[in-house]
């Protein structure tokens, strides 16, 4: 579809009538600048002024919050294995001090309910790897196994299987201090890292997050280091005579008894692998480590990474004053946030990039003029943070000119398709002083996520055609995603960049389109990869169909349509639990939150249903749940790391997209380029 883009006749109001009335011969002009017009005619119970006072208040909030250097940033919460884990690391290094173990289990300790377990987001099951983590940094912070709350803690795992149920991740933490024997966890050489990139199991068939975790850890499991344990942890052990038992094979013909026969032959290689081999191999890892640390000394910019390599490091004998282990400690106490109460939460990464293209968004949906200082801070920003040299991603593309974005501050090694999509929309927005910075900044991501599309014509968030099945299969890898395939809800968002880009006829936009019309389930959603769930998937594919040129007619968003009618809560907002990756049952169901309120609204609409009851009770519940202060609360997990096994609490996931789905309400969708 396709709206001009001078602002002035072809702003759409609200899209549905624009989408079948406008013309295909409008001319053709290269940007939107303007905010799109007013809604004609207020609804008849002054719900328009109501979502333009609520819209206002948002927008001094989001405003009141920008750094000083344009970017936003709202904490990223996830779960306690992390300030474990930073604990375990500490202590490993031998550089745990006082304050820092009674900050953190001060944090660890209010995360605690009832039943003595933790989990992994708000409301969720108890979890026994994060149960098992959060118990043995409590213990290294001093609280003793008879405490009440330890011994909840305590029964509660040996009552799901002790320690031997818990995931590798924590029994490798385990390990290290003699608490679980190497000999029982699954194997992974070293020598991996020689394997070429066409080989199967070869590192570049690792999702990116899984691969700079992988290389580390080969080299630890290889070294197999053992601490002198500070206390015994008989405690959560099912059977402590007998705390590794046995696990039973599957047939050799299935695929799982085939990678178990696999890892058996790999705990014999360890034992004979050539020493000379070996050797080279770790050093081959620590060279590639090394040459991907980022310049802020972390790894990725995410905390699993840089806490493993970190540790490989030292087994390979860099002395904690080197710099590299300076600047990578450094970049890991970045990690903490220091709350009011004294407590110390460690954040998996953060997210400026993606929290600012956001704000800027939705502050220009709500109507704050394109050439507002903060939204021109914001672009300066973004600018600055363009990734102008090859990374991993390049294995697979290797002809293609670096221009992405990533998430985080730091990981020039790992732009990500989903940031990029979004910055290019971002900066689309933003009437700049420069504009020809702007166009070459966005001409380059153009360039870069088309370049980046996947053989089925679907996008991924870091690589192209990271599809392999093998990866998955192996015993180590039994906790989150190691593969990074096409999804959805990036689908969408690259494709809806490319409308607006005026690029909806694209060859490639096509496919995109074909592949995202194929995915939609027969309910009428599609599958939220990177935020909860089927309605983070809708909410991001109905708004890139429409941007396309699809009419709010075609079937596919009909259906879509439908199914946010049925999911809508009796209080008018929209929630979906975490649960919905596990149990059909929950699917679009869960308590209303705002950023899923606002996703559903979004879609809605995008398809023309801006006039809907359905629309007005969901903008309704957005008003009615705003704070005085013009934010709002969202205590759930509305974004997602891995379905179900890791969720994020994105803290401005809450106030970014009530703000463009009140602003798409109050002012229409933001106008669409002609094919240019
Ligand atoms: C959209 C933008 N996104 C495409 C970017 C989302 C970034 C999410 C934050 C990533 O943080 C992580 C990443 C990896 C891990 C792991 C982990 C799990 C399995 C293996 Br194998 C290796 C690492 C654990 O915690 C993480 C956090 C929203």
């Amino acid at each position: 579809m396709t709206a001009t883009t001078d602002g002035s006749a072809g702003a759409v109001g609200p899209r549905a009538a624009a989408a079948s009335e406008t013309p295909d011969t409008l001319p053709v002009t290269a940007v939107l600048h303007e905010p799109a017009v007013r809604a004609a005619e207020p609804a008849p119970d002054g719900l328009d002024r109501i979502a333009a006072r609520a819209a206002e208040r948002s927008i001094t909030h989001l405003l009141g919050r920008q750094d000083a250097e344009g970017w936003w940033k709202g904490d990223l919460e996830t779960n306690v294995t992390m300030d474990a884990e930073d604990l375990l690391l500490r202590q490993f290094l031998g550089i745990l001090d006082e304050d820092t173990a009674r900050a953190a289990a001060l944090f660890i300790r209010g995360e605690q309910r009832e039943d003595g377990t933790w989990a992994t987001f708000h409301g969720g099951p108890g979890e026994l790897s994060a149960t098992v983590e959060a118990y043995v940094a409590l213990r290294l912070a001093g609280d003793g196994p008879d405490d009440p709350h330890m011994a909840r803690a305590a029964a509660w795992v040996r009552e799901r299987g002790g320690i031997a149920a818990a995931r590798v991740f924590t029994r490798i933490w385990l390990a290290l201090f003699g608490w679980w024997r190497w000999e029982d966890l699954p194997e992974l050489p070293p020598e991996l890292i020689f394997l070429p990139k066409w080989f199967p199991l070869n590192i570049y068939d690792f999702g990116c997050w899984a691969r700079q975790t992988i290389v580390p850890l080969t080299v630890v499991s290889a070294k197999r280091p053992v601490r002198p344990a500070p206390f015994p942890l008989d405690e959560l052990h099912t059977d402590p005579s007998r705390p590794n038992p046995p696990r039973p094979l599957a047939p050799a013909a299935s695929w799982d008894g085939l990678f178990q026969r696999l890892d058996k032959a790999l705990h014999v290689y360890h034992r004979v692998a050539p020493r000379r081999l070996r050797k080279a191999a770790m050093n081959a890892a620590a060279r590639w480590i090394v040459e991907r640390q980022e310049n802020d000394g972390c790894w990725g910019g995410i905390q699993p990474p840089a806490v493993y390599s970190v540790i490989a490091l030292y087994l390979l004998g860099y002395d904690l004053e080197h710099p590299v282990m300076r600047e990578g400690l450094a970049s890991l106490d970045r990690f903490a946030v220091h709350r009011e109460d004294g407590a110390r939460m460690i954040e998996a990464c953060q997210s400026p990039v993606w929290d600012t293209c956001l704000a800027t968004i939705a502050l220009a949906d709500a109507g704050v003029p394109a050439d507002h200082p903060a939204l021109v801070r914001a672009a300066d920003w973004m600018l600055g943070e363009e990734i102008v040299r090859p990374g991993d991603w390049a294995v697979r593309r290797p002809g293609l000119p670096p221009g992405g974005w990533a998430f985080e501050f730091h990981n020039d090694n790992y732009p990500d398709i989903d940031d990029t999509a979004e910055v290019v929309l971002a900066l689309r927005r933003v009437r700049h002083p420069d504009p020809a910075r702007i166009e070459s900044a966005i001409a380059r991501g153009v360039r870069w996520s088309l370049g980046m599309q996947s053989r089925n014509g679907a996008w991924a968030a870091f690589d192209a055609d990271n599809t392999s099945a093998f990866p998955n299969r192996l015993p180590f890898c039994d906790f989150g995603e190691v593969i990074d395939p096409p999804s959805a809800d990036v689908t969408a968002h690259v494709v809806e960049m490319l409308a607006y880009e005026g690029k909806a006829r694209h060859p490639r936009t096509r496919r995109g389109i074909e592949w995202l019309l194929a995915e939609q389930e027969p309910f009428g959603a599609w599958f939220g990869r990177w935020g909860v769930n089927y309605v983070y998937g809708t909410g991001s594919v109905v708004p890139a169909l429409v941007a396309a040129g699809l009419p709010g007619s075609h079937p596919a968003i009909r259906r879509a349509v439908t199914w946010l009618e049925s999911v809508q809560n009796e209080d008018g907002g929209w929630g979906e639990d975490l649960r919905s990756y596990k149990e059909e049952a929950w699917i679009g169901r869960g308590a209303s939150t705002a950023s899923q309120t606002a996703w559903a609204l979004l879609a809605l609409l995008a398809a023309g249903e801006r006039a809907s009851t359905t629309v007005e009770r969901g903008v309704a519940w957005l008003a009615e749940n705003q704070r005085p202060d013009g934010s709002w609360d969202e205590p759930y997990f509305t974004g997602t790391g891995f379905p179900w096994d890791f969720s994020i609490n994105y803290h401005l996931y809450r106030q970014v997209f009530p703000l463009t789905a009140l602003g798409r309400y109050v002012n229409g969708e933001p106008a669409v380029a002609r094919e240019g």
